[in-house]
């Protein structure tokens, strides 16, 4: 019998309503659900591979646990017995600081993902954080904590009403966008461009992006915070700042002018290698238009000055008086968020409140940089104990981070690890335990982190599509019992978990005078939660509590899971509103434009004005077709022109005597790989660009397609020493390479 269910993909942060084809337990076809409040039918091919994702049949389907060195099946019990007896002896003898976790990616596209991990962080009472952030958006998340207070706290650009955008190092029609979530982001640049306004892209490379814009700006790679500062200098020189309400929330503006008196169009210039009359129009432009919001992703992030690109991006969509206002940057305000707090002065947001152990590197939001998790396992210290046990969650840094080489070897010397994800992928195959959480059609969606970023207020929540094949453990349970392995629980009854987290939430809750729950009874409220499982109580308490919420009862009418559950296809909550000063959580209660850490980088930033490389530097790019290193074992994802070739522009082809499809040797500081050359126009001179997540040809592991076409990994390129002091963030463009042709 075929019959149709909706599904929220979790493939990318565009989140876009499915409408699932299903034959018996089997997903046969994906459209987009037109009737989606957000997505309105929109599905990209990846979206349109959902079942064959799903169905991959290398997907685990029972746990695997690793006797007389090799991983064999397992029963779920052996399986968490097996957790519980290989981590607690460890934390009894070494101590829980020699437990690490590594959170990858997908968590912010799971529930149990969204839910678990500061549960296993709290349980296990372990530092010793990685999480695909450092490799990605930390410089974004310091950048918001310092100027707002508030590390999660980013504004993302009114993309359905701005006038003007100006984009930076961001590819969303490959990548469908990031730190913005909005289903069609193609669509929603042609209908900016329908009703006049103007899109300028900065990139080195001509992407499908900037093809689309009316300016591209082919910027020298890891130079945007000095073209940023420029812009900024610009307008504060030629007094076209203008704050306008946004000045009474606001301080530091006199002391950011004289900070950035030496960045001039022309000091920049020549390390940007752009024209600086240029960048004096682009300035003119963004001032002049009616509303504009600036955005930058993985281009900005990914690099030396990743913080401060991040930082100055804000600072200009304030000094035109674009944050926080329709058509320009502004707050989401998610439907799970907490009730939002009184208005006035926080805690502000700290920095480096510890360090790593080998290099000292400072903490970020309770993060340690994901590059040096190698040398925290395989280097001792007079300092304490290297790691010697690790839990992986939906994350490969053998492929995602600096030096997979080294980390591989570093992984295999652990005395015990576990690895919940769904492949044997490079970095799972060194698991003791490998947990495997079932295929998306067996899980239920909600984002509870992405429409924390999402263009437009709405909120969705869809059930598993199918049930859970017999066997199967659902995420939530996998994690709930995880967390009881590891802290001394193992055999208690998992939904314990989900019922003291419950607590702890509404004792909270009822001590807080904003809450709608304030001054009631926690065991009152927490029996009237609604719900099918744990997982379910907990999005109908946070929805209740949050700011559309019913208050249990304060706002009759108010969301609840129940309400959510009766409108499938999702509820809109309205465009973005202004929210400020509600949101900043600085010390002072005021948007923080120069805060101490920036300032105090600067001077790193003014010695770049010298920089300039001596050879050729690398960047990434990303297939419409892919995601990061998880998507290449699904053959309809795969061919064509997602391939791990290196694009170089016919002028240093020709210098270098490199053909279209030759062999070409890249070495960077951390080693070297050997790639097909690809000669195009559609790169600027002097740069060269690898995607990432290849390099599927390690022994011992289970994507039996994608090993077929392993790609190379171009973080064997990096030795993990290049980071982004303010935030431990990898650098993972505008690296220095040298190319030998392979004869
Ligand atoms: N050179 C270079 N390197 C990069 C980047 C770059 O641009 N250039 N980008 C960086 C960025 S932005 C990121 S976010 C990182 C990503 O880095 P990671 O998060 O380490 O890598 P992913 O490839 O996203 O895959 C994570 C793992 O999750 C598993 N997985 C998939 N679905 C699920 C699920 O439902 N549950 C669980 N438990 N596991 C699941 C997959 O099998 C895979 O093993 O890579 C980074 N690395
Ligand atoms: N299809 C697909 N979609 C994805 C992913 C995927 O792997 N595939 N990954 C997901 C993830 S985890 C993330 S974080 C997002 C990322 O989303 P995006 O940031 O949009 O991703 P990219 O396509 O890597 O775009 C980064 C762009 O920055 C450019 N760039 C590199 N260095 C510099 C520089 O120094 N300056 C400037 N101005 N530009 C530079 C690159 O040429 C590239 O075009 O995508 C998400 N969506
Ligand atoms: S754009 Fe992203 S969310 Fe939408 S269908 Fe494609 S992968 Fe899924
Ligand atoms: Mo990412």
């Amino acid at each position: 019998m075929t019959r149709t269910a909706l599904r929220i993909c979790p493939l990318c942060e565009a989140t876009c309503g499915l409408t699932l084809t299903i034959e018996g337990a089997r997903v046969t076809g994906a459209r987009g659900d037109r009737d989606d409040v957000f997505s309105r039918g929109f599905l990209c091919p990846k979206g349109a591979s959902f079942g064959a994702l799903d169905a991959d049949p290398d997907r685990l389907r029972v746990p695997l646990v690793r006797r007389g060195g090799r991983l064999r099946e397992a029963s779920w019990e052996e399986a968490f017995a097996a957790v519980a007896d290989g981590v607690r002896p460890l934390i009894e003898r070494y101590g829980p600081q020699t437990v690490g976790v590594v959170l990858g990616n997908p968590n912010v596209h799971t529930v149990a993902g969204a839910l678990y991990p500061p549960l296993l962080l709290g349980a296990l009472g372990t530092r010793a954080v990685f999480t695909a952030s450092t490799l990605d958006q930390m410089p974004k998340h310091v950048s918001s904590g310092l100027l707002f207070g508030d590390a999660n706290a980013i504004p993302v650009p009114d993309l359905d009403r701005t006038d003007h955008l100006l984009v930076i190092g961001a590819n969303p029609l490959e990548s469908n966008g990031s730190l913005c979530t909005a289903p069609d982001f193609p669509g929603r640049l042609k209908a900016l461009k329908a009703r006049g306004g103007t899109l300028t892209v900065v990139d080195p490379r001509r992407t499908r992006t900037a093809r689309l814009a009316d300016r591209h700006l082919a910027i020298r790679p890891g130079t945007d915070a000095l073209l940023l500062a420029a812009v900024a200098h610009v307008l504060l020189a030629e007094d076209l700042a203008d704050l306008g309400p946004l000045a009474a929330h606001v301080q530091g503006l006199g002391e950011l002018r004289a900070e950035l008196a030496e960045f001039t169009p022309e000091a920049v210039a020549s390390a940007c290698d752009l024209d600086a009359a240029l960048i004096r129009t682009v300035a003119r432009e963004l001032a002049a238009a009616p509303t504009a919001a600036v955005y930058a992703r993985i281009g900005s992030c990914t690099v030396a000055h990743g913080t401060l690109a991040s930082w100055l991006v804000d600072v200009l969509n304030v000094l035109t008086g674009n944050l926080d206002r329709p058509g320009g940057a502004l707050f989401p305000l998610a439907a799970t968020a907490p009730a939002p707090r009184p208005a006035g002065p926080g805690h502000g947001f700290a920095l480096g409140r510890w360090r790593s152990r080998v290099s000292g590197h400072p903490e970020a939001k309770g993060e340690l940089p994901l590059a040096a998790l190698a040398e925290e396992i395989d280097t001792a210290t007079a300092e304490g104990e290297p790691l010697r046990a690790l839990i992986t969650v939906a994350a490969n840094p053998v492929l995602s981070a600096p030096d997979g080489d080294r980390l591989d070897k570093a992984l295999a010397s652990l005395d015990f690890m576990v690895s919940v994800d769904p492949y044997l992928g490079e970095t799972a195959r060194h698991a003791h335990v490998v947990l495997p959480p079932p295929p998306p059609a067996q899980s239920p969606h909600h984002d509870f982190a992405l429409n924390t970023l999402a263009v437009r207020n709405q909120v969705r929540y869809t059930r598993p599509a199918v049930p859970l094949e017999p066997g199967r453990m659902a995420e939530s349970e996998i994690m709930a019992r995880l967390i009881l392995a590891v802290s001394g629980g193992h055999g208690t009854d998992p939904a314990t978990v989900d019922a003291t987290a419950i607590r702890q939430t509404l004792d909270r809750a009822v001590r807080t005078p904003h809450s709608p729950a304030h001054g009631r009874d926690p065991g009152e409220l927490a029996a009237l939660l609604t719900g099918a499982d744990g997982p379910e109580r907990r999005l109908d308490l946070m929805l209740r509590l949050g700011p559309y919420g019913d208050g249990f009862g304060a706002r009759p009418g108010g969301l609840t899971l129940d309400r959510l559950l009766a409108h499938p296809h999702g509820i809109d909550l309205g465009p973005l509103r202004p929210r400020l000063p509600q949101p900043l959580k600085t010390r002072s209660g005021a948007v923080e434009l120069l805060p101490g850490p920036i300032a105090a980088d600067l001077p790193r930033l003014r010695r770049a004005l010298a920089d300039r490389p001596a050879g050729l530097v690398l960047v990434g790019r990303r297939h419409l077709r892919s995601n990061n290193s998880w998507m290449h074992n699904v053959p309809a994802l795969t061919g064509g022109s997602n391939r791990c070739t290196l694009h170089l522009h016919p002028e240093d082809a020709a210098r270098l005597g490199l053909r279209d499809g030759a062999a070409v040797r890249v070495k960077g500081d951390g080693g070297e790989v050997t790639v097909p050359a690809e000669v195009t126009e559609d790169i600027r001179p002097g740069v060269v660009s690898l995607p990432h997540g290849w390099g599927h040809d390690r022994p011992g592991t289970r994507l039996g397609h994608a090993a077929g076409d392993p790609g190379a990994n171009v973080n064997q390129l990096l030795d993990g020493r290049l980071l982004d002091p303010l935030s431990g963030n990898a650098v993972l463009n505008g690296v220095p390479v040298a190319l030998t042709p392979v004869r």
